[in-house]
Parts: C-alpha cells; structure tokens; sequence
C-alpha cells in the first residue's frame, strides 16, 4: 500500500497537470524526473557550524533535496566517515582545509564560495571564508541540481563582482507602492513588528539564492516618519528576519527629516543642530539595527527636499549623512536623478549637476545612476555620467517594475536590457571601459561599487504579478553577483529552476524571453523613440501628450515630430546632449549614417524621406518596425499555444491570458502611434499592412483613471 502511495505521489509531482502558483519562484524543489545518479554525491551530507546562518543553509539543503529526490535527508553538523557532501568554512570545519585549496580560499574573501570536487575523489565540499560564502555556495549546488548539471568533476570558484547588490522598494508606509503592479506592499508595517509573515523569510531565502545582500525597504519619495522610533522598531524585526540571510536593510532618508519630525527649523546640512540630529539618529537606529546599511535619498528631484532648498550642494548633502553613519559603517546611496534646474535639454541636467561635484564625496557615498539619461524608457543610450566621474563611486539603478514597459501585463526579460547598458563602452579610459567595469569599481579602483534594482514585487500570490516577471528580479541578482552572465545563460537557469527542465519547453521559451525586449521596444518605440506613454500613470500610447505645464513631461518633447520630420537632435546643431560622451561616441552616434538605429531618434531629427540601413525611407522603416513587432507577437502567442503539455496548468494558462493582453496592447501602441506620426509625415501605412481598425480619434480618447502604481 505504501509502496502504491509513494508511486501516486511521485506521479502527482511530477504532472503537468497539478496547480501551482508561483509562490514557490525559482526555489522549486519538486521531484526530478530521475534523481537517482544524485544519491552518491549526498551521501551523510554535513553543514558545518551552528550560526544562524548556517542553521538556514541546512534548513533549505534539506528541503531542497528532500524534495528534489523524493527521499528525505537529514543534515548532518559534522562530517562522518559516510558522508560525500560537506559544506563548511576552515573555521567551522578541520576537514574543509584538506578538501579545498589555500589558493582558492584566499581568492574568494568574505562572500564567495568554492564547489568542488575535483581535490578529494568521492567528497564534494562547498567551502567559504564566512557563513554567509557557505550559504551562498549551497544555494548555488542547489541550482546545479534543479537545473540537473553533470556534478563530476566539479570545480566552481566564486565570489560576487560587485559589493552592493540591492533591491530598491518603491514601497509607501500605507502599503502602496509607487510603480508597482503586483499588489501592496508585502511590508505589512500595521502588523509589524509582532507578525513576522512568512513571506518575509521566503523573501530572504530567494535573494540570498542569488546573491542579493541588501533591500532598501521604502520608497525614495521618501515618508520621515519611516525614521520614527515605532517604524524603527519595525524595521528591526525585518531586519531580524533577514540577518541569517545575508541580508540588511537600508531606509530612504527624507531630507527635511530634522524639520518634520524633528522639531528643527531648518535642515541645513552645514548646520550644526541638523547634523547633530542626524548623528543621534543614526546612533538610535544603530541601537536597533547594528548592521544597517545606510541610506537611499532622492534629493531636490520631482519635488522632495535636498540641500538645494539651502544652497548647498549633493555633495553638501550627502556628506553630512556620511558622516553620521560613517562610525558604524553605513552608507549614502545619493540618487543622480535630478531634472530640477531648467537646461535646454533634460537629457543633460544629471550630467550638468553632478560632474563639478566629482571627488568632492566623502568615501562612504556612492552616487546611483539610472541606467539612462531620462527615465528607464524601453531602450536608451546609457547615461552620460558613467565614465565623467571618475573620482567618485557610481552605481548601477535599473528598474525591475515594468513603469514603462508593459506595466503587469508584458512578458518582458530584462537581462538583455541590463546587458546592453553593462556591455556599453564609456571611453573613459580607452576602449574597453565598458560599464560594468566602471561600476563594479574595477576600472577607476573603488571599494565600494553597487547595483540596484526598483523591485517588481507585491503580496501578489506569485509574488511579481506576471509569472514571468520573477526572472528579472531573478536576472538583477545573478547579474550583480557576476555581470559577465550571459542573458541566454540566466533565462536558462530561471526556466528549468522555475518550470522545468524538458528542453521541447526551455529551448522555445527561452528564445521568446531573449527576444522580448527587442519585440517590446519595436511595438511602444522603435528607433529611439521615448517617452510617448500617458501622462501620470505611464499605461499607453499618447505620443500627442502636450497639456502638462514643463515642456519636458510632454511626450511631444520627446518625439519632436513635425512635417520635415522626427526625433531629437542632440548634435551640435541641436541641443548637443552627445558633448557629454566620449569623443568615439560623438563621432558614432552625431553621424546621421553611423548612429545605431536603435539610437536614432535620440540623437537626429531624421528627415521622412531619409534613406535607412534597409533601404526603407524613415516613414516606411517606422511602419515596417512596428508591424514585424506586433506580427512578431502574435508568434509569440501561437508557439506559447503548443506549450501546455509541458507546465502546469494554472501558470500556463495565466500567461497565455496575459500574452493575449500584451498582443492587444501592442496592436494599441502600434495603430495610436502611426496614426498619429502620420498626421506629419503625410504618408500612407503601406498597403501591404492590415490598417488600424479605428481613426486616430478613438485612441486619442482613451482615458484610464484607475491605473496601479500612481504615484501620490
Ligand atoms: O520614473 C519616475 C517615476 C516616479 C519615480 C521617479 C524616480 C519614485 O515615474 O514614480 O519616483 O522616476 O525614480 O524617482
């Protein structure tokens, strides 16, 4: 009967027709399909040590083999004369020395982490420096399992590129949050900190998988009263949760903090009085939290306060919060997001506020970029500022929530995206001064260097809204731990971790995912259009958009179509944004014939008539890019059509829904946009595309009022 049970049971686990939510993400620890070649590299495994930790990582060893074998296992602390795994630091372990070279031990420092096999014959051993380098190690033995790689001869040396690796919750005290479209926030702080929601673990155990080691918990539009002490208590018991995790948590600071809840008068940072407050406060959260990691702050950008408002400068700023957390080692993220002072060209004002202030920031500030000049527009050229501040940490934001690129509904990978910008040559020092080595510190010789991600998650049941949408959060850890990962290699992992191994499924899906940015950008603005979504809430075209009081909050300051034709020019004859790059840079992107297509619109005011690559003129070549992308989606639609038999049944058909969703939002973008260019360019749709089916009238008057993730 037992034997029966067990049969039904493993058949149930392994049927593409049981439900699942998504809860789970990527820590799937269903049954393989054959788990038995697995058994002779666990035998007695061992996880040495007894930290809180530690008792993590045997915690979800055990559930991962448990439940990827079938059989369960129990953990052993110390190693016996059976045991084939065992998992340690040299501290915490006599046998991790003699498993593991010094040479590879010294080269992994405090995070990293080595799996191998290859010293002892038979012993797999997974050996750090730290705790946190096991835990680390033995979530990526896990990966290796789930994604069923040959474990022989294994010979894995890791440690993460950048320090930093952080994800940025827009998240408001009232459980709203700013750009977000999987639900509230999952921070209950009504419940806290007396209701420890289990999620909060779950949350920390799928970070730590890749390698995440910080979450600033609020959102940059930044509430004073997160720096109150009740808040603070709350914070404490999340940071409580996370500490066996490897994480720490970091709060956005409003700037007019010592005014509002401190009963100052002034939050001048060269005054005395508010850097004092500031030094006190940062001792009370200290108390709490005494491994806090310091602050994220938006200053004197879209409204909130900064030292501007006292004519100081960022630097002003961000050294006097430097300096309160500096005993305790804490940090200022200070955000480059700023547009505030009119410029000719909002494209240049980050660049125009922040380089005469380079070198001028304390050593525990690092200044965080968004990846592009405006605002994590479906594709831009990367911002000017990477590579024009080499005397001063610059790190790495990219937004993992869909604001501008399919909101809920678009199955978007971003890796590619990420990718684009890391691999992006500065010129800085020569050729070969990518990004990624400029903000991985390695090029001007920083110790610190970050990356961070707007999160994209909500107490959504599967976490991020769209099922797909996990792989982005998935993308930014693995990325950040190691930016030489290539896109195919994570959505690989992502899809056999997450849904299965069958190839008939990962291989199809793999290649909609690394084709989904490029399809994205040809459906909402190909060519370098940017910023023609609605006002306010971003959903939708409206290229039209003229009504809001700065020219730059319009899309039409964007697109700059007119009758002779369309885009910015930002050459020397126009704004000349593109001074702000390296000389290669200008000579490439300021040629009408040399610039990238992908970047043409940023740069030129290309006439309709203009001859593109493909021999198209500019008009023909904008109707051809929207329509191969919106036909390129219904593809998208028809192969996700044959891929039923492979998943289960409840995410299979959530995404087939949503793929319909996003088909009919391209079609939208695609007709709202032509129709409108064409009121300019006088030119007909070829006829040889099926025409939109309603004048440009009715998309003109499409509202949306009730659209999540408003800003307040
Ligand atoms: O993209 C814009 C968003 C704002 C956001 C701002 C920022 C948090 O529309 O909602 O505010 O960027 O990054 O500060």
């Amino acid at each position: 009967m037992k034997a029966i049970i067990t049969i039904l049971l493993s058949f149930v686990s392994i049927s593409p027709i049981q439900a699942e939510n998504g809860y789970e993400l990527w820590l799937r620890y269903h049954r393989l399909a054959d788990p038995r070649p697995l058994a002779q590299f666990l035998t007695a495994p061992a996880v040495c040590g007894n930290s809180p930790v530690i008792a993590a990582a045997r915690e979800e060893l055990t559930k991962a083999l448990s439940g990827l074998t079938g059989h369960s296992y129990t953990i052993l602390s110390t190693p016996n004369p059976r045991t084939s795994f065992i998992a340690g630091t040299p501290a915490s372990s006599r046998v991790i020395p003699t498993l593991v070279s010094s040479h590879d031990l010294a080269a992994i420092g405090e995070e990293g982490f080595i799996i191998t096999n290859t010293i002892s014959n038979g012993r797999t051993a997974i050996a750090a420096n730290t705790d946190i380098g096991v835990l680390y190690g033995i979530f990526h033995f896990i990966r290796l399992l789930q994604t069923q790689q040959p474990l022989q001869r294994l010979h894995i040396v890791s440690t993460p590129k950048i320090k930093l690796r952080l994800l940025d919750h827009w998240d408001n005290l009232d459980r709203t949050v700013e750009r977000g479209y999987a639900g509230a926030s999952i921070w209950n702080w009504h419940h806290l900190p007396d209701v420890l929601d289990q999620r909060y673990t779950d949350y920390a155990r799928a970070n730590a998988s890749i390698g995440i080691n910080g979450a600033v918990l609020t959102n940059v539009n930044a509430d004073a009263q997160v720096l109150t002490r009740p808040y603070l208590e709350k914070v404490k018991a999340l940071a409580g949760v996370f500490r066996p995790y490897g994480i720490k948590v970091y709060l956005t600071a409003r700037f007019s903090a010592p005014v509002e809840i401190g009963g100052l008068r002034t939050a001048d940072p060269l005054n005395d009085t508010v850097q004092l407050w500031w030094k006190e406060k940062a001792r009370e959260i200290y108390s709490l939290v005494p491994d806090f990691g310091g602050f994220l702050v938006k200053a004197n950008s879209e409204g909130q306060p900064g030292p501007q408002d006292y004519s100081r400068t960022h630097a002003d700023g961000a050294n006097m919060l430097a300096a309160a957390l500096a005993p305790f080692r804490g940090i200022v993220m200070w955000r480059a997001f700023v547009y505030s002072q009119q410029s000719s060209d909002r494209f240049k004002q980050a660049y125009e506020e922040f380089t005469p202030l380079d070198g001028r920031f304390s050593p525990h500030v690092l200044v965080q970029v968004k990846n592009g000049p405006i605002d994590f527009q479906p594709r831009e050229p990367f911002s000017p500022l990477f590579g024009a501040m080499p005397h001063t940490p610059l790190m790495m934001e990219f937004q993992l929530t869909q604001e501008y690129t399919g909101q809920g509904t678009h199955l978007l990978f971003e890796a590619p995206m990420f990718r684009e910008v890391l691999d992006a040559d500065t010129y800085s020092k020569g050729s070969g001064s990518t990004i990624a080595r400029t903000i991985d510190g390695s090029l001007d010789q920083f110790p610190l260097s970050g990356m961070a991600g707007v999160s994209n998650i909500g107490s959504d049941i599967n976490w991020c809204g769209h099922p797909f949408a996990q792989a982005n959060w998935y993308a930014l850890g693995r990325l950040s731990w190691d930016h030489s990962l290539s896109s195919a290699q994570i959505a690989d992992e992502w899809l056999r971790q997450t849904f299965t191994n069958d190839p008939a499924f990962v291989v199809p899906v793999k290649k909609i995912m690394l084709r989904s940015h490029d399809l994205l950008v040809n459906y909402m603005t190909p060519l370098g259009l940017a910023h023609i979504m609605y006002n306010g809430h971003h959903y939708g075209p409206m290229p039209w958009g003229n009504s809001l009081g700065r020219p730059d909050w319009n899309p039409v300051y964007y697109h700059r179509a007119d009758s002779t034709g369309i885009g910015f020019n930002r050459t020397e004859t126009g704004s000349n944004a593109l001074s702000q790059y390296a000389p290669e840079l200008q000579a490439q992107f300021g040629n009408l014939d040399r610039c990238p297509e992908e970047y043409l619109f940023w740069f030129h005011h290309v006439p309709w008539q203009h001859r593109m690559r493909s021999g198209r003129t500019c008009w023909e070549e904008l109707c051809y890019r929207y329509y191969a992308a919106t036909d390129s989606m219904k593809a998208v639609v028809q192969a996700w059509g044959e891929l039923g038999k492979y998943i289960d049944t409840e995410r299979y058909h959530l995404v087939q829904q949503l793929l319909n969703v996003q088909l009919k939002e391209a079609i939208w973008w695609r007709n709202a946009c032509l129709l409108y260019f064409q009121t300019f360019s006088r030119k007909p749709i070829p006829g040889v595309y099926e025409q939109p089916d309603h004048p440009l009238e009715y998309y003109r008057q499409l509202r949306f009022v009730f659209v999540p993730g408003q800003s307040k």
